[in-house]
């Protein structure tokens, strides 16, 4: 990772502003958080490699003035390990919707956690599958509504650090877009940590999410996000009652365990191989 001095603007690719998401999208927060986690470690641009999925989420590569892939609905996982495998030197993001990780990108998702590939997945989770106009998804909470569930969804969500953790993923993390510096500091953490990283943040969507479950506008989806989650540190003072409808956040996994890439790397090398990591 070579660290030289940059200031936010070049990590930008401002030929491409304005960007596609409507006005008060909570994915506008996650790009600036990102930005903001280059610039604390001081990454230069031609080390990264930013990629998405399809769906709104799926658009931030666009607006890096890094390496960048705009790839296929719920396969960017399968891109970036491809890209890791062929150059494992590059510091890769991958940013992916709820829709993208969950529903018809679980597969990859579980099974990139399982290999530990060192790569950071930041899944922008709001709720809904926001490009295609509001579909419910896997992460939509029991009795909301979508355009395809307008009296009240009837499955279960996924919890998307439960699925991390039991997949193997060694550091995971949830916050909001409310929490401006964690968003930036857990991702910054992410990025450095070696293996397969995921970080969880919910989004507010109020074009269809906020809209269709009367929620309000872009900042009562930021206080609703405030008051329906508790850090992990203050779980221990609340009582099983206070914790129903909040959801924890916090870092819940920040463990070393064997790379992909590396022991890819070993195998090779004992192989009389030329390949490193
Ligand atoms: C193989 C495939 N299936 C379906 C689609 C249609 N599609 C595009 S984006 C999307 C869902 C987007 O929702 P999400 O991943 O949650 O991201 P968001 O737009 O909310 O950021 C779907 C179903 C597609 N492009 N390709
Ligand atoms: S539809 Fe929702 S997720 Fe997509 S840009 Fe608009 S507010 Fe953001």
């Amino acid at each position: 990772m070579p660290r030289i001095g940059h200031d936010l603007t070049s990590y930008l690719r401002e030929g491409m502003m304005p960007t596609v998401w409507c006005p008060g999208c909570g994915h506008g927060n996650i790009f600036r958080a990102i930005t903001e986690s280059f610039r604390q470690l001081q990454l230069d641009p031609s080390g990264i490699a930013v990629l998405g999925g399809i769906g709104c989420s799926g658009r931030t590569p666009f607006y890096f003035n890094t390496n960048a892939m705009h790839t296929t609905h719920g396969r960017v996982l399968a891109f970036a390990t491809g890209l890791k495998l062929a150059n494992p030197q590059l510091t890769i993001v991958v940013t992916m919707g709820d829709g993208d990780a969950l529903a018809i990108g679980a597969g990859h998702f579980v099974h990139a956690a399982r290999r530990n590939i060192d790569l950071t997945a930041i899944l922008y989770n709001n709720s809904i599958y926001g490009m295609t106009g509001g579909q419910v998804a896997p992460s939509t909470p029991l009795a909301f509504s979508s355009t395809t569930s307008p009296f009240g969804n009837i499955e279960p969500a996924f919890d998307p650090v439960e699925l991390a953790l039991a997949a193997g993923a060694t550091y995971v993390a949830r916050t909001t877009t409310f929490d401006f510096e964690d968003m930036a500091r857990y991702i910054g953490e992410a990025i450095v940590h070696p293996g397969f990283s995921v970080v969880e943040i919910l989004s507010q969507c109020p074009t269809y999410f906020g809209r269709l479950n009367h929620l309000g506008d872009a900042v009562d989806l930021l206080k609703y996000e405030r008051t329906h989650t508790v850090a992990t540190d203050e779980i221990p003072l609340l009582t099983k009652e206070d914790m129903v409808g909040n959801l924890p956040l916090g870092v819940f996994r920040n463990e070393i365990r064997p790379e992909y890439t590396k022991e890819y790397a070993k195998l090779c090398q004992a192989q009389g191989g030329t390949y490193h990591a």
